[in-house]
């Protein structure tokens, strides 16, 4: 029921739920209102909303809106009462509370209630912690209404922090009791941005900076580091980035970002920052102008082709580039060189992911809306890590588990969201077929699998039922090393939930069987006809990795498929895109990225465009990467600095990143949204939509769309999933997922409501029995490296290295177990050396237990380390993804040098 509630005599209608202070706001009139927000929990404390409800004076954030409540606001008593209230809080406060250049919540309102700054008459003398790089601490500007303290436990779920002291001496402190720097902060900058005095603040010019209000310097885009697609506001002083707001209305993140989004900007200004164009001469690079960087590019690719044909060219495009960059990378290879040797990172991530949805259920995303989280009542995590890899995410599942929804974390680490777990699986890493086919035949014997929707809307149970019949949970316990009581427990759970959803990342597609670890895991929602819009779950998302991974290929940078999804080999979606481009689109599909490095070695490939991947630190077996490169007559890299990749290139052209440039980016739920320039690039650095354009002009063609808008125009009237997408529109409702194939049509956020996209139009079942990983342990090297990610670092690192991320975490480390550093003489914080088969890297050792013993676990976020000289060529076999999560190594204590 919807309260009616009159404020001051004018009626407002309200949620049912609402508080008076939100009547108020609904009713155009403000309160003062310092202890509260709206993302958080109301707590009532600091007295400064008071109204008069029914005759009763009440703090209105505390108080329910009750149906026909009369509610003054504006008499002068209530007035005064408000004033002395706020009042008496600023006058414990040293004078720089209220200092002019304050900017803070606290500021604001006293300026609003006439309270001048000489209230402000405390004392100073409690200090400051300035030991972290992005929050600091003024205590002397603490008011103790807890709103850092409840930022920390009920929007990030962090809970590093506490209200110490007593009375007027209350003071907010780490909860660990030492400096910030030391204790359990992530950065996520919540408490930052929530804090109304300042006392909580970034260094620099963000300082004290009240989000609450947006000024028009603030430039509205979305976040360039991960797949969540966080909405941000930039706020630029001087044309340079003073800080990295998170926007209270995104529709993902609502008010909450991450230490990535939020202050990963130092890159910017980076002194290594490439200016111009550089080419090499005598086997050095050199300064160019970009006249001749670009012509020695058209000269190089006219050479490639005359010498071994189009399919001489290559590209790997950028999932950190817009889409409309993606989508002109993808017309050039096509229509102006005549090549589909077009690929993206996804092929390193999530290509597993693509090809297994589409065959369960017939499209390339996610089946449903991450908005479902709020109405799940049960998560299955598996092989993902959102409390670092997609820290909203993270926060957002989390505090859905502490709010009561069952939570299955399928993981072989201890990752954040495991020790909040229901059920934590502890799957050894490549046998996720088994574990999954488990958790099916528990579904499958104990009736939870849902009769009337297979019948009706699913194929292949048959086969399904006569394998799964091997899968018992004492043979899945044999191969996963998951109890049995666990599967079934978990099965149980599952199976009996309400609205079951099933998150999941990595862990599933980096593997030898990546795609049948997505199909078999698909089979579960199905088996219980939890997705397909039926209301009785919320299907299966993959968290997908890089903020436009989704988008490069929704644009088509693929060797297989055209801008949404159309195959190469289908004449139909070919003639679409050759009547927009017209000229002809080649219908063999082109190579994948490792078949790219493979033909390079070869001679058959003569000319690689690398566009935003650093290969030769991040893809598999990375001196073979190195090797290809070398050999590759012509290599040219776009890029922000001289990476490992870039070091390898005959030109590197200089380009502009997320925060410098326009467009829009697809996120891990299928939304669409807008990116904007907050900033100027620095020098001669063009974005890559120029750069591609300009490139293609050297050649002699004119690739048309002169404007990004004008790109994704073009996208969709070759994409029928996209027709309905522009920057006109994204500008006017902010998000819109796909598909959305016509501009009066809202997106899809939840798939196959009426039937599913695969040619039946049914949901496909997946029975392909389990198979063992590429790489085992062996006498020789005894151990299981599982790689992945760490919170403060971003893949290559190349832009949170250049950063102050570098001071929460400056090295690279190897996790491994109390029994393994034992067993190795490895000493925590002691250098270490990891040989695999392949290669050979130098971490330092981090003992814990993270990991069971007999598994050891790093990222590769320091390229100099050489972790991807350890991993193999081993990969997917469907779709080529690198086998990442499993690698045999051993170990040895010195970082000795042979
Ligand atoms: N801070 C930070 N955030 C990032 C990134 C980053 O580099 N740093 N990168 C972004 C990108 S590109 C991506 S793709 C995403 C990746 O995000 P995630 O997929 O969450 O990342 P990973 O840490 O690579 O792997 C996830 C988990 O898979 C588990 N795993 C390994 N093998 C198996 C297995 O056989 N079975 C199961 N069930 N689990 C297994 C690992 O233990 C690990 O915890 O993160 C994005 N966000
Ligand atoms: N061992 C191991 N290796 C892995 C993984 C793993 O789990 N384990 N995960 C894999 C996965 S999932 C992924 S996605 C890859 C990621 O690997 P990469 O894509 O190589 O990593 P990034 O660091 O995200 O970015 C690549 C480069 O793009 C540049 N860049 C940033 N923005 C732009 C832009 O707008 N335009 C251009 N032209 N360049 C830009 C950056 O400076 C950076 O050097 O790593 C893979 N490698
Ligand atoms: S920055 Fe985030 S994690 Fe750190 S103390 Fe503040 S709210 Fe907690
Ligand atoms: S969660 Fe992802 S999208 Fe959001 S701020 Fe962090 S890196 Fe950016
Ligand atoms: S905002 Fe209502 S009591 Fe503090
Ligand atoms: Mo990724």
């Amino acid at each position: 029921m919807s309260p009616v509630v009159r404020v001051d005599g004018k009626a407002v209608e309200l949620p049912p739920d609402a508080s008076l202070l939100e009547a108020v706001r609904a009713a155009g009139a403000d309160l003062p209102a310092l202890c509260h927000d709206d993302r958080l929990r109301p707590a009532g404390s600091c007295r400064t909303c008071l109204v008069r409800a029914d005759g009763r004076l009440v703090a209105a954030c505390v108080t329910p809106a009750v149906p026909d409540a009369a509610v003054d606001v504006a008499d002068d008593e209530l007035r005064t009462l408000r004033r002395d209230a706020v009042a008496l809080i600023a006058s414990a406060l040293p004078p720089r509370a209220l200092a002019a250049d304050a900017g803070t919540e606290l500021a604001r309102v006293c300026t609003e209630l006439d309270i001048g700054s000489q209230t402000a008459a405390g004392t100073s003398g409690r200090g400051r912690d300035d030991s972290h790089p992005f929050v600091h601490l003024d205590r002397d500007l603490c008011i103790a209404c807890g709103r850092c303290v409840r930022m920390c436990s009920d929007v990030q779920g962090t809970f590093a922090l506490t209200l110490t002291g007593r009375g007027a001496d209350t003071v907010v402190a780490p909860g660990t009791g030492g400096p910030w720097a030391a204790s359990d902060c992530v950065a996520c900058g919540g408490c930052v941005d929530t804090c109304p005095t300042g006392a909580i603040s970034q260094p620099g010019p963000g300082r004290g900076l009240d989000s609450g209000r947006p000024p028009p310097d603030r430039v509205p885009t979305t976040c360039g580091y991960c797949g969540v697609g966080c909405a941000l506001d930039v706020v630029v002083r001087e044309g340079r980035v003073a800080a990295v707001l998170p926007a209270r209305d995104g529709p993902v993140n609502r008010g909450h970002a991450c230490v990535k989004g939020r202050f990963a900007h130092g890159y910017l200004a980076s002194a290594e920052r490439l200016t111009e164009p550089l080419v090499r001469e005598n086997g050095e690079l050199r300064p160019a102008t970009w006249e001749e960087a670009l012509a020695r590019f058209a000269e190089g690719l006219r050479r490639a082709v005359h010498d071994g044909g189009p399919d001489a060219v290559a590209a790997i495009s950028s999932a950190r580039a817009t889409n409309e960059e993606n989508y002109l990378v993808q017309k050039f290879m096509r229509a102006v060189i005549g090549t589909n040797n077009i690929d993206n990172c996804s092929r390193l991530c999530h290509a597993p992911s693509a090809a297994g949805l589409t065959a369960s259920f017939g499209c390339a995303g996610g089946t449903d809306s991450f908005d479902d989280v709020e109405t799940a009542d049960c998560f299955l995590v598996v092989g993902a890590n959102p409390v670092e890899a997609h820290p909203v995410v993270g926060a957002r599942l989390l505090q859905r588990a502490l709010a009561g929804a069952s939570l299955i974390v399928a993981d072989p680490r201890a990752v954040g969201l495991a020790h909040h777990a229901d059920i934590h699986l502890r799957p050894s890493p490549g046998t996720n077929v088994a574990l999954f086919h488990g958790l099916a035949h528990v579904l499958v014997a104990e009736g939870l699998a849902d009769s009337g929707f297979l019948r009706d809307r699913v194929t292949g149970l048959d086969d399904l039922l006569v394998l799964l019949a091997d899968y018992p949970p004492d043979r899945v316990a044999d191969i996963t090393g998951v109890p049995a009581a666990d599967v079934v427990a978990a099965a149980r759970l599952y199976g009996r939930a309400e609205h079951p959803a099933v998150v999941y990342g990595l862990g599933v597609t980096e593997h030898l069987h990546g795609t049948d670890g997505v199909r078999t895991l698909a089979n579960l929602p199905i088996l219980r006809g939890a997705v397909g819009g039926t209301g009785r779950g919320h299907g299966i998302i993959p968290l997908r990795g890089q903020n436009n991974v989704q988008g490069a290929s929704d644009m088509g940078a693929l060797p297989d498929l055209l801008p949404g999804y159309g195959r190469v080999t289908d004449p139909e979606a070919r003639a679409r895109a050759e009547e927009v481009w017209g000229r002809a689109v080649p219908s063999a599909p082109g190579l994948r990225i490792p078949e790219m490095f493979t033909a390079a070695r070869d001679g058959r490939l003569r000319a690689l465009w690398v566009i935003g991947e650093d290969v030769c630190a991040t893809d598999p077996d990375s001196r073979h990467v190195a090797e290809a490169l070398d050999t590759c007559p012509l290599v040219v890299v776009n890029e922000l600095f001289l990476g490992e990749t870039a070091r390898h290139a005959d030109i590197v052209l200089p380009v502009a990143s997320w925060l410098e440039k326009d467009g829009t980016f697809v996120n891990f739920d299928r939304r669409f949204q807008r990116v904007r320039a907050a900033v100027c690039p620095p020098g001669a650095v063009r974005t890559d939509f120029e750069v591609v354009r300009s490139v293609a002009a050297a050649t002699g063609a004119d690739l048309g769309c002169p404007t990004p808008a004008e790109a994704l125009d073009e996208c969709a009237r070759i994409a029928p999933l996209l027709g309905g997408l522009s920057h006109a529109r994204l500008d006017r409702e902010g998000a819109v997922h796909w598909p959305c194939p016509s501009p009066d049509e809202p997106g899809e956020a939840t798939l196959y409501t009426r039937e599913f996209a695969t040619a039946d139009g049914r949901a496909h079942l997946c029975a392909v029995p389990y198979l063992p990983p590429g790489e085992e342990p062996d006498d020789d090297y005894p151990l299981l490296l599982v790689t992945g990610r760490r919170w403060a670092h971003y893949n290559s690192g190349s832009m949170t290295r250049r950063g102050a991320n570098l001071l929460l975490d400056n090295r690279g480390s190897l996790d491994l177990h109390p029994e393994d550093a034992a067993r190795y003489g490895v000493r925590d914080g002691a250098p270490v050396t990891v040989r695999s088969r392949h290669g050979r890297a130098r971490l330092v050792a981090r003992v814990g237990t993270e990991l069971v013993p007999g598994q050891v676990f790093c990222a590769f976020h320091f390229p100099a380390d050489g972790v991807n000289t350890l991993t193999s060529r081993h990969a997917d076999t469907v779709t080529s993804c690198p086998e990442y999560k499993v690698t045999a190594v051993r170990l040895s204590a010195a970082a000795d040098d042979d």
